[in-house]
């Protein structure tokens, strides 16, 4: 399972793509190509719908930094229901568009951010998880990654401390996110907006913590910047260098 997260055919590339298309009422076409347009991981979808992927640890793997219930929860529900919502979405556009009734532009709009945020918290959480490991050890600094943020940094600790300070200044819910930027090769780090707004386009989500307060609230309550602190103790820091590098490769 670990293995699959990383192999570059199954990075994560395009949500931003994913999420624009849920905007427009044909979006439900894209999904039905032999390959996704999420570039999700196999474990990600099957039968032409979407699917909740296993974790690759147990729900206890990331004690004491994240706690087994948070995490089951986190799966499980909130995870599932993502998956859930995209796909019932989906259909209703399908169906939607099949009644041929009058276009009811109220209800679309509805859909179309149905697709769109469940999309997203699909596509996010499947990077999330699968780049999250118990004493997975440091980023080497010696690395295509760790040269890059060291070019662009300068340093490791610099860019933590960039991204905890995105990820502290979440207004409400939502994601830190550092994605690489094709064009012109930067590792930028955003705040997502709930999971599916201030994307973009075309970059690919390397490193991203969710600090919805589901993703944190029984264990750390309103301490965010603890949960952020704690966080670091378990970044997978390999997987998400092979994410870099293999999204870099794509340039
Ligand atoms: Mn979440």
């Amino acid at each position: 399972m670990a293995d699959s997260f990383s192999r570059r055919d199954l990075l994560t590339r395009t949500v931003p793509a994913v999420a624009l298309a849920g905007t427009v009422l044909g979006a439900s076409e894209l999904f039905a190509q032999d390959a996704p347009p999420a570039g999700l991981p196999a474990e990600g979808f099957k039968d032409g719908k979407y699917v909740l992927p296993p974790l690759p640890y147990g729900y206890d793997a990331l004690e004491p930094h994240i706690d087994a219930q948070t995490m089951e929860l986190h799966h499980s529900k909130h995870h599932q229901a993502y998956v859930d919502g995209l796909n019932k979405a989906l259909v209703a556009l399908k169906e939607a568009r099949a009644a041929k009734e009058p276009i009811n532009p109220d209800k679309l709009a509805g859909l179309s951010r149905d697709v769109s945020f469940n999309a997203g918290g699909h596509a996010l959480h499947t990077a999330f998880f699968s780049t999250l490991k118990k004493d997975a050890g440091a980023l080497e600094t010696g690395g295509p990654l760790g040269k890059a943020l060291g070019e662009q940094y300068d340093s490791l600790d610099a860019f933590k401390a960039h991204f905890s300070a995105v990820a502290a200044g979440v207004k409400g819910s939502g994601w830190a996110v550092a994605w690489y930027e094709p064009i012109g090769g930067q590792i930028v780090i955003t705040d997502s907006g709930d999971q599916d707004n201030r994307m973009i386009p075309g970059a690919t989500p390397i490193l991203l913590l969710d600090v919805w307060e589901h993703a944190y609230y029984l264990k750390y309550q309103n301490k965010r910047a603890d949960y952020i602190k704690a966080w670091w103790n378990i970044v997978n820091w390999a997987a998400v260098n092979d994410r870099y590098v293999a999204t870099r490769g794509k340039k």
